[in-house]
Protein backbone atom coordinates (compact mmCIF):
# COMPACT_ATOMS: atom_id res chain seq x y z
CA UNK A 1 0.00 0.00 0.00
CA UNK A 2 1.17 3.50 -0.37
CA UNK A 3 2.31 5.85 2.29
CA UNK A 4 0.58 8.94 4.16
CA UNK A 5 1.57 11.42 6.25
CA UNK A 6 1.31 10.31 9.90
CA UNK A 7 -1.69 12.79 10.18
CA UNK A 8 -3.61 12.41 7.28
CA UNK A 9 -7.67 12.49 7.65
CA UNK A 10 -9.54 9.39 6.33
CA UNK A 11 -13.33 10.49 6.07
CA UNK A 12 -16.51 9.82 4.23
CA UNK A 13 -18.66 12.30 2.68
CA UNK A 14 -22.70 12.83 2.09
CA UNK A 15 -25.05 15.69 1.60
CA UNK A 16 -28.20 16.48 3.20
CA UNK A 17 -30.84 15.95 0.26
CA UNK A 18 -29.12 12.44 -0.45
CA UNK A 19 -29.01 10.92 2.77
CA UNK A 20 -31.51 12.79 5.40
CA UNK A 21 -35.61 12.27 4.23
CA UNK A 22 -37.86 13.57 6.53
CA UNK A 23 -38.27 16.70 4.19
CA UNK A 24 -41.76 17.63 6.27
CA UNK A 25 -40.23 17.18 9.77
CA UNK A 26 -39.32 19.56 12.43
CA UNK A 27 -40.34 23.19 10.37
CA UNK A 28 -37.87 22.24 6.97
CA UNK A 29 -39.25 24.49 4.62
CA UNK A 30 -38.63 23.48 0.74
CA UNK A 31 -35.95 23.34 -1.13
CA UNK A 32 -35.73 23.57 -4.48
CA UNK A 33 -34.56 19.75 -4.96
CA UNK A 34 -38.15 18.64 -3.35
CA UNK A 35 -39.83 20.72 -6.65
CA UNK A 36 -37.65 19.60 -9.16
CA UNK A 37 -38.08 15.74 -8.13
CA UNK A 38 -41.57 15.89 -7.37
CA UNK A 39 -42.21 17.30 -11.18
CA UNK A 40 -42.81 14.37 -13.47
CA UNK A 41 -40.22 13.73 -15.60
CA UNK A 42 -37.14 15.13 -14.18
CA UNK A 43 -35.91 12.37 -12.22
CA UNK A 44 -35.13 9.12 -14.67
CA UNK A 45 -36.66 6.71 -11.82
CA UNK A 46 -39.43 9.39 -10.96
CA UNK A 47 -38.03 8.62 -7.43
CA UNK A 48 -37.27 11.71 -4.89
CA UNK A 49 -35.54 12.40 -1.47
CA UNK A 50 -38.82 12.42 0.49
CA UNK A 51 -37.24 9.27 2.78
CA UNK A 52 -33.64 8.96 0.89
CA UNK A 53 -32.12 6.80 3.78
CA UNK A 54 -34.01 8.14 6.41
CA UNK A 55 -30.54 9.53 8.03
CA UNK A 56 -32.65 12.18 9.66
CA UNK A 57 -34.34 9.57 12.21
CA UNK A 58 -30.91 7.00 11.99
CA UNK A 59 -28.34 9.20 12.18
CA UNK A 60 -26.99 7.29 15.55
CA UNK A 61 -26.57 4.19 13.31
CA UNK A 62 -24.99 5.86 10.94
CA UNK A 63 -22.44 7.50 13.08
CA UNK A 64 -22.07 3.73 14.63
CA UNK A 65 -20.79 2.46 10.65
CA UNK A 66 -18.46 4.84 10.52
CA UNK A 67 -17.10 4.47 14.03
CA UNK A 68 -16.64 0.89 13.38
CA UNK A 69 -15.13 1.88 9.97
CA UNK A 70 -12.55 3.67 12.12
CA UNK A 71 -12.74 7.12 9.82
CA UNK A 72 -11.07 10.24 11.09
CA UNK A 73 -13.41 12.58 9.98
CA UNK A 74 -17.24 13.13 8.38
CA UNK A 75 -17.97 15.39 5.46
CA UNK A 76 -21.88 16.03 5.38
CA UNK A 77 -23.67 19.23 4.53
CA UNK A 78 -26.39 21.34 6.11
CA UNK A 79 -29.85 21.87 4.74
CA UNK A 80 -30.35 25.47 4.18
CA UNK A 81 -34.54 24.96 4.09
CA UNK A 82 -34.41 23.25 7.86
CA UNK A 83 -32.29 26.59 9.63
CA UNK A 84 -34.29 29.12 7.57
CA UNK A 85 -36.86 27.47 5.76
CA UNK A 86 -38.23 30.70 3.93
CA UNK A 87 -34.19 31.30 3.24
CA UNK A 88 -34.50 34.77 4.74
CA UNK A 89 -35.56 35.77 8.44
CA UNK A 90 -36.90 32.70 10.97
CA UNK A 91 -34.81 30.78 11.72
CA UNK A 92 -35.62 27.21 13.11
CA UNK A 93 -34.36 26.30 16.24
CA UNK A 94 -35.54 22.13 15.66
CA UNK A 95 -33.09 22.59 12.37
CA UNK A 96 -30.26 23.72 14.20
CA UNK A 97 -31.09 21.35 16.85
CA UNK A 98 -30.82 18.59 14.43
CA UNK A 99 -27.29 19.31 13.38
CA UNK A 100 -26.28 19.93 17.01
CA UNK A 101 -27.19 16.53 17.97
CA UNK A 102 -25.55 15.49 15.30
CA UNK A 103 -21.87 16.79 15.88
CA UNK A 104 -21.85 15.53 19.28
CA UNK A 105 -22.73 12.67 18.36
CA UNK A 106 -20.01 12.27 15.96
CA UNK A 107 -17.17 13.76 18.41
CA UNK A 108 -18.27 11.59 21.01
CA UNK A 109 -17.44 8.98 18.94
CA UNK A 110 -14.15 10.59 18.05
CA UNK A 111 -15.32 11.29 14.74
CA UNK A 112 -14.43 14.89 13.52
CA UNK A 113 -17.15 17.10 11.65
CA UNK A 114 -16.63 18.61 8.19
CA UNK A 115 -19.85 20.17 7.16
CA UNK A 116 -20.54 22.14 3.87
CA UNK A 117 -23.18 24.36 4.22
CA UNK A 118 -24.40 24.55 0.93
CA UNK A 119 -24.60 21.26 -1.04
CA UNK A 120 -27.47 22.12 -3.74
CA UNK A 121 -30.89 22.27 -1.35
CA UNK A 122 -31.90 25.89 -1.75
CA UNK A 123 -35.19 26.83 0.00
CA UNK A 124 -37.27 26.70 -2.74
CA UNK A 125 -38.86 30.16 -1.37
CA UNK A 126 -35.73 31.88 -2.68
CA UNK A 127 -35.87 30.18 -5.57
CA UNK A 128 -39.54 32.06 -6.12
CA UNK A 129 -37.90 35.36 -6.04
CA UNK A 130 -35.52 34.29 -8.85
CA UNK A 131 -32.81 31.75 -6.97
CA UNK A 132 -28.97 32.04 -7.70
CA UNK A 133 -30.14 34.50 -10.48
CA UNK A 134 -30.83 37.27 -7.59
CA UNK A 135 -27.75 38.88 -5.94
CA UNK A 136 -29.97 38.94 -2.44
CA UNK A 137 -29.40 34.98 -2.78
CA UNK A 138 -26.07 35.61 -1.67
CA UNK A 139 -26.63 38.12 0.77
CA UNK A 140 -28.93 35.23 2.69
CA UNK A 141 -26.17 32.58 1.95
CA UNK A 142 -23.84 34.61 4.20
CA UNK A 143 -26.63 35.43 6.99
CA UNK A 144 -27.59 31.41 7.62
CA UNK A 145 -23.93 31.00 7.00
CA UNK A 146 -23.50 32.87 10.65
CA UNK A 147 -26.30 31.60 12.32
CA UNK A 148 -25.08 27.76 11.39
CA UNK A 149 -21.54 29.16 12.43
CA UNK A 150 -22.60 30.87 15.58
CA UNK A 151 -24.76 27.65 16.57
CA UNK A 152 -21.77 25.21 15.87
CA UNK A 153 -18.31 26.51 15.58
CA UNK A 154 -17.72 26.33 19.38
CA UNK A 155 -16.98 22.45 17.89
CA UNK A 156 -16.13 22.65 14.16
CA UNK A 157 -13.16 23.92 12.80
CA UNK A 158 -13.31 23.69 9.32
CA UNK A 159 -16.11 24.46 7.38
CA UNK A 160 -17.13 24.41 3.79
CA UNK A 161 -19.13 27.10 1.88
CA UNK A 162 -20.30 25.57 -1.54
CA UNK A 163 -20.26 22.10 -2.90
CA UNK A 164 -19.38 21.99 -6.72
CA UNK A 165 -20.65 25.57 -7.95
CA UNK A 166 -20.38 24.04 -11.19
CA UNK A 167 -23.41 21.65 -10.77
CA UNK A 168 -25.88 24.13 -8.89
CA UNK A 169 -24.89 26.99 -11.51
CA UNK A 170 -24.47 25.34 -14.95
CA UNK A 171 -26.32 21.99 -13.92
CA UNK A 172 -29.21 23.64 -12.57
CA UNK A 173 -29.75 26.79 -14.17
CA UNK A 174 -28.11 26.57 -17.91
CA UNK A 175 -28.42 22.77 -18.70
CA UNK A 176 -31.59 21.72 -16.48
CA UNK A 177 -30.33 18.75 -15.50
CA UNK A 178 -30.45 19.24 -11.97
CA UNK A 179 -32.40 21.74 -9.47
CA UNK A 180 -34.35 24.36 -10.70
CA UNK A 181 -33.95 22.80 -13.88
CA UNK A 182 -33.42 26.37 -15.90
CA UNK A 183 -31.53 26.74 -19.20
CA UNK A 184 -29.41 29.50 -21.04
CA UNK A 185 -25.69 30.35 -20.77
CA UNK A 186 -26.33 33.66 -19.27
CA UNK A 187 -28.55 32.02 -16.69
CA UNK A 188 -25.95 29.92 -15.71
CA UNK A 189 -23.39 32.21 -15.69
CA UNK A 190 -25.10 34.66 -13.56
CA UNK A 191 -26.06 32.33 -11.34
CA UNK A 192 -22.18 31.08 -11.19
CA UNK A 193 -21.57 34.04 -9.97
CA UNK A 194 -23.85 34.76 -7.45
CA UNK A 195 -22.96 31.76 -5.85
CA UNK A 196 -19.44 32.54 -6.17
CA UNK A 197 -20.32 35.87 -4.38
CA UNK A 198 -22.65 33.69 -2.07
CA UNK A 199 -18.80 32.08 -0.88
CA UNK A 200 -16.87 35.27 -0.79
CA UNK A 201 -19.66 36.97 1.59
CA UNK A 202 -20.21 33.74 3.98
CA UNK A 203 -15.92 33.36 4.61
CA UNK A 204 -15.25 36.18 6.34
CA UNK A 205 -18.07 35.59 8.46
CA UNK A 206 -16.89 32.00 9.34
CA UNK A 207 -13.57 33.09 10.00
CA UNK A 208 -14.69 35.69 12.49
CA UNK A 209 -15.92 32.92 14.74
CA UNK A 210 -12.82 31.32 14.56
CA UNK A 211 -13.38 29.02 12.10
CA UNK A 212 -11.44 27.87 8.96
CA UNK A 213 -13.22 28.62 5.65
CA UNK A 214 -13.32 26.96 1.79
CA UNK A 215 -14.77 26.00 -0.68
CA UNK A 216 -15.27 22.62 -2.73
CA UNK A 217 -14.93 22.69 -6.38
CA UNK A 218 -15.36 19.43 -8.95
CA UNK A 219 -12.73 19.22 -11.39
CA UNK A 220 -12.10 16.94 -14.55
CA UNK A 221 -8.77 16.79 -15.69
CA UNK A 222 -8.81 17.62 -19.58
CA UNK A 223 -6.95 15.59 -21.86
CA UNK A 224 -6.51 17.00 -25.82
CA UNK A 225 -7.15 14.23 -28.29
CA UNK A 226 -3.97 14.36 -29.93
CA UNK A 227 -0.61 16.22 -30.40
CA UNK A 228 -2.59 18.95 -32.82
CA UNK A 229 -2.47 22.67 -31.39
CA UNK A 230 -5.85 22.82 -31.85
CA UNK A 231 -7.32 19.54 -29.56
CA UNK A 232 -4.86 21.52 -26.80
CA UNK A 233 -6.52 24.76 -27.33
CA UNK A 234 -9.87 22.92 -27.12
CA UNK A 235 -8.94 21.24 -24.05
CA UNK A 236 -7.03 24.62 -22.57
CA UNK A 237 -11.02 25.96 -23.15
CA UNK A 238 -13.29 23.41 -21.61
CA UNK A 239 -10.76 23.88 -18.48
CA UNK A 240 -11.42 26.91 -18.53
CA UNK A 241 -15.08 26.33 -18.26
CA UNK A 242 -15.10 23.86 -16.06
CA UNK A 243 -12.68 24.00 -13.31
CA UNK A 244 -11.46 27.02 -13.60
CA UNK A 245 -14.12 29.47 -14.38
CA UNK A 246 -14.63 28.82 -10.33
CA UNK A 247 -11.13 28.01 -9.19
CA UNK A 248 -9.43 31.34 -10.78
CA UNK A 249 -11.88 33.98 -9.01
CA UNK A 250 -11.60 31.97 -5.96
CA UNK A 251 -8.03 32.36 -6.27
CA UNK A 252 -8.02 36.40 -7.41
CA UNK A 253 -7.82 35.68 -10.72
CA UNK A 254 -10.80 36.86 -12.03
CA UNK A 255 -12.78 34.91 -14.51
CA UNK A 256 -10.98 32.75 -17.35
CA UNK A 257 -10.73 34.98 -20.12
CA UNK A 258 -10.82 32.88 -23.11
CA UNK A 259 -13.89 31.39 -21.66
CA UNK A 260 -15.85 34.29 -21.27
CA UNK A 261 -15.46 35.30 -24.87
CA UNK A 262 -16.09 32.06 -25.85
CA UNK A 263 -19.78 32.47 -23.83
CA UNK A 264 -20.56 35.53 -25.43
CA UNK A 265 -20.95 36.70 -21.99
CA UNK A 266 -21.76 40.60 -20.89
CA UNK A 267 -20.77 40.24 -17.16
CA UNK A 268 -24.03 42.49 -16.67
CA UNK A 269 -24.44 41.28 -13.24
CA UNK A 270 -20.31 41.65 -12.13
CA UNK A 271 -20.41 45.11 -9.88
CA UNK A 272 -17.39 46.93 -8.83
CA UNK A 273 -16.37 45.01 -6.06
CA UNK A 274 -17.37 41.43 -6.45
CA UNK A 275 -14.42 39.64 -7.90
CA UNK A 276 -12.41 41.04 -4.46
CA UNK A 277 -15.09 40.02 -2.11
CA UNK A 278 -15.14 36.66 -4.23
CA UNK A 279 -11.67 36.35 -3.71
CA UNK A 280 -11.87 36.39 0.10
CA UNK A 281 -8.66 34.35 1.39
CA UNK A 282 -9.74 31.15 2.66
CA UNK A 283 -7.86 28.46 4.96
CA UNK A 284 -8.52 25.63 2.64
CA UNK A 285 -10.31 24.05 -0.66
CA UNK A 286 -11.71 20.59 -1.42
CA UNK A 287 -11.39 18.90 -4.86
CA UNK A 288 -13.69 16.14 -6.14
CA UNK A 289 -12.51 14.24 -8.39
CA UNK A 290 -14.41 11.71 -10.08
CA UNK A 291 -12.74 11.29 -14.13
CA UNK A 292 -10.66 12.97 -17.39
CA UNK A 293 -11.94 14.28 -20.03
CA UNK A 294 -10.85 13.54 -23.24
CA UNK A 295 -10.95 16.80 -25.78
CA UNK A 296 -11.14 16.96 -29.48
CA UNK A 297 -11.44 20.46 -31.81
CA UNK A 298 -14.26 20.47 -34.15
CA UNK A 299 -11.64 22.06 -36.30
CA UNK A 300 -9.33 19.10 -36.39
CA UNK A 301 -9.99 15.73 -39.19
CA UNK A 302 -9.04 12.73 -37.75
CA UNK A 303 -6.22 12.65 -40.18
CA UNK A 304 -4.36 15.51 -39.43
CA UNK A 305 -4.21 14.20 -35.74
CA UNK A 306 -0.41 12.67 -34.92
CA UNK A 307 0.29 11.30 -31.04
CA UNK A 308 -3.57 10.59 -30.81
CA UNK A 309 -4.56 9.61 -27.08
CA UNK A 310 -5.91 5.93 -26.58
CA UNK A 311 -9.38 5.96 -25.22
CA UNK A 312 -9.95 4.52 -22.12
CA UNK A 313 -11.13 1.23 -21.83
CA UNK A 314 -12.56 1.41 -18.54
CA UNK A 315 -15.38 3.02 -16.96
CA UNK A 316 -17.90 3.31 -13.86
CA UNK A 317 -21.51 2.62 -13.73
CA UNK A 318 -22.18 6.26 -14.25
CA UNK A 319 -20.19 5.64 -17.80
CA UNK A 320 -17.22 8.09 -16.36
CA UNK A 321 -13.73 6.85 -17.52
CA UNK A 322 -11.64 5.75 -14.48
CA UNK A 323 -8.70 7.67 -14.21
CA UNK A 324 -6.70 7.57 -11.22
CA UNK A 325 -3.56 9.42 -12.54
CA UNK A 326 -5.54 12.35 -13.44
CA UNK A 327 -6.28 13.56 -10.26
CA UNK A 328 -2.41 14.04 -9.67
CA UNK A 329 -2.38 17.53 -12.38
CA UNK A 330 -5.27 18.84 -10.64
CA UNK A 331 -3.81 18.64 -7.19
CA UNK A 332 -0.41 20.16 -8.57
CA UNK A 333 -2.48 23.14 -10.06
CA UNK A 334 -4.02 23.58 -6.90
CA UNK A 335 -0.35 23.56 -5.17
CA UNK A 336 0.85 25.71 -7.78
CA UNK A 337 -2.41 28.60 -7.06
CA UNK A 338 -0.70 28.49 -3.60
CA UNK A 339 -3.23 26.43 -1.30
CA UNK A 340 -1.46 24.96 1.99
CA UNK A 341 -4.33 22.79 2.74
CA UNK A 342 -5.99 20.45 0.16
CA UNK A 343 -9.03 17.94 0.35
CA UNK A 344 -9.75 15.64 -1.50
CA UNK A 345 -13.79 16.00 -0.94
CA UNK A 346 -15.28 13.40 -2.76
CA UNK A 347 -13.73 10.53 -4.91
CA UNK A 348 -15.17 7.29 -5.26
CA UNK A 349 -17.19 5.00 -8.00
CA UNK A 350 -21.12 3.86 -8.90
CA UNK A 351 -20.79 -0.21 -9.47
CA UNK A 352 -23.54 -2.21 -10.63
CA UNK A 353 -23.20 -4.31 -7.12
CA UNK A 354 -24.62 -7.37 -7.19
CA UNK A 355 -25.84 -8.56 -4.50
CA UNK A 356 -25.95 -12.20 -2.95
CA UNK A 357 -28.85 -14.15 -1.43
CA UNK A 358 -27.72 -11.94 2.39
CA UNK A 359 -27.52 -8.99 0.14
CA UNK A 360 -23.84 -8.43 0.67
CA UNK A 361 -21.94 -7.28 -2.03
CA UNK A 362 -18.11 -7.86 -3.37
CA UNK A 363 -17.35 -5.07 -5.11
CA UNK A 364 -14.17 -5.54 -5.97
CA UNK A 365 -14.37 -3.15 -8.67
CA UNK A 366 -14.93 -0.74 -6.18
CA UNK A 367 -11.74 -1.58 -3.95
CA UNK A 368 -10.00 -1.59 -7.05
CA UNK A 369 -10.88 1.96 -7.78
CA UNK A 370 -10.08 3.57 -4.33
CA UNK A 371 -6.87 1.69 -4.63
CA UNK A 372 -5.70 3.34 -7.46
CA UNK A 373 -7.09 6.77 -6.07
CA UNK A 374 -5.38 6.34 -2.97
CA UNK A 375 -2.07 5.49 -4.42
CA UNK A 376 -2.33 8.54 -7.37
CA UNK A 377 -2.89 10.85 -3.92
CA UNK A 378 0.23 9.18 -2.17
CA UNK A 379 2.19 10.40 -5.40
CA UNK A 380 0.65 13.92 -5.38
CA UNK A 381 1.85 14.13 -1.89
CA UNK A 382 5.26 12.56 -2.98
CA UNK A 383 5.25 16.29 -5.29
CA UNK A 384 5.14 18.08 -2.65
CA UNK A 385 1.38 18.75 -3.34
CA UNK A 386 -0.20 19.20 0.88
CA UNK A 387 -3.11 16.85 0.87
CA UNK A 388 -4.48 16.73 4.68
CA UNK A 389 -7.11 14.32 3.60
CA UNK A 390 -9.00 12.35 1.73
CA UNK A 391 -13.29 11.52 1.63
CA UNK A 392 -14.50 8.73 0.19
CA UNK A 393 -17.88 9.58 -1.66
CA UNK A 394 -19.79 7.76 -0.53
CA UNK A 395 -20.43 6.27 3.31
CA UNK A 396 -23.91 4.59 1.85
CA UNK A 397 -25.72 4.58 -1.03
CA UNK A 398 -28.33 7.54 -1.29
CA UNK A 399 -30.07 9.38 -3.43
CA UNK A 400 -28.06 10.16 -6.52
CA UNK A 401 -30.06 13.61 -7.98
CA UNK A 402 -31.21 13.12 -11.40
CA UNK A 403 -30.21 9.30 -11.92
CA UNK A 404 -32.50 8.48 -8.33
CA UNK A 405 -31.87 5.50 -6.31
CA UNK A 406 -30.30 3.79 -9.59
CA UNK A 407 -26.90 4.38 -9.26
CA UNK A 408 -25.00 3.15 -5.99
CA UNK A 409 -21.61 5.08 -4.69
CA UNK A 410 -21.66 3.80 -1.15
CA UNK A 411 -19.32 1.75 0.86
CA UNK A 412 -22.22 0.49 2.49
CA UNK A 413 -25.28 -0.65 0.47
CA UNK A 414 -28.29 0.56 1.85
CA UNK A 415 -31.73 -1.57 0.99
CA UNK A 416 -34.54 0.91 0.41
CA UNK A 417 -37.52 -1.27 1.49
CA UNK A 418 -36.26 -2.09 5.08
CA UNK A 419 -33.27 1.11 5.39
CA UNK A 420 -31.19 -1.99 6.37
CA UNK A 421 -27.24 -0.99 5.70
CA UNK A 422 -25.28 -3.54 4.50
CA UNK A 423 -21.86 -2.48 4.98
CA UNK A 424 -19.89 -4.15 1.50
CA UNK A 425 -16.72 -5.84 1.19
CA UNK A 426 -15.34 -1.87 0.16
CA UNK A 427 -16.02 -1.46 3.68
CA UNK A 428 -14.49 -3.68 5.24
CA UNK A 429 -11.41 -2.93 2.97
CA UNK A 430 -11.11 0.19 3.67
CA UNK A 431 -11.47 0.34 7.36
CA UNK A 432 -8.51 -2.18 7.04
CA UNK A 433 -6.50 0.02 4.65
CA UNK A 434 -6.99 3.03 6.92
CA UNK A 435 -5.70 0.75 9.75
CA UNK A 436 -2.62 -0.34 7.86
CA UNK A 437 -1.99 3.41 6.81
CA UNK A 438 -1.81 4.90 10.54
CA UNK A 439 0.04 1.74 11.15
C1 LIG B 1 -21.34 15.87 -6.27
C2 LIG B 1 -21.74 15.28 -5.47
C3 LIG B 1 -22.45 14.11 -5.02
C4 LIG B 1 -22.70 13.11 -6.07
C5 LIG B 1 -21.44 12.43 -6.50
C6 LIG B 1 -21.63 11.38 -7.55
O1 LIG B 1 -21.42 15.71 -7.48
O2 LIG B 1 -20.94 16.77 -5.44
O3 LIG B 1 -21.35 15.97 -4.33
O4 LIG B 1 -23.61 14.70 -4.53
O5 LIG B 1 -23.57 12.18 -5.58
O6 LIG B 1 -20.55 13.37 -7.02
O7 LIG B 1 -22.16 11.94 -8.71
Amino acid sequence: MSAFPADFIWGVATASYQIEGAVDEAGRGESIWDRFSHTPGKILTGENGDVACDHYHRYPDDIELMSRLGVDAYRFSIAWPRIVPEGVGGVNQAGLDFYDRLVDGLLAAGITPYPTLYHWDLPQALEDDGGWLNRRTAEAFADYAEVVVDRLGDRIENWMTLNEPWCSSLLGYMAGFHAPGLTGVENGLNAAHHLLLAHGLATPRIQAAGCNAGIVLNMDHMVPASGHPADHAAADLEDQKFGRWFLDPVSGRGYPRDAVEDYGWDMAVVRPGDLDLIAAPIDQIGLNYYSIRIVRSDSVTEADRTEVVAEPTEYTEMGWAVAPAGIIPLLERLRDYGYERIYITESGAAYPDVQDDRSYVDDQDRISYLDRHFEAVSEAIDHGVPVKGYFVWSLMDNFEWGFGYSKRFGLVRVDYETQARIPKASYAWYRDYIRSARA
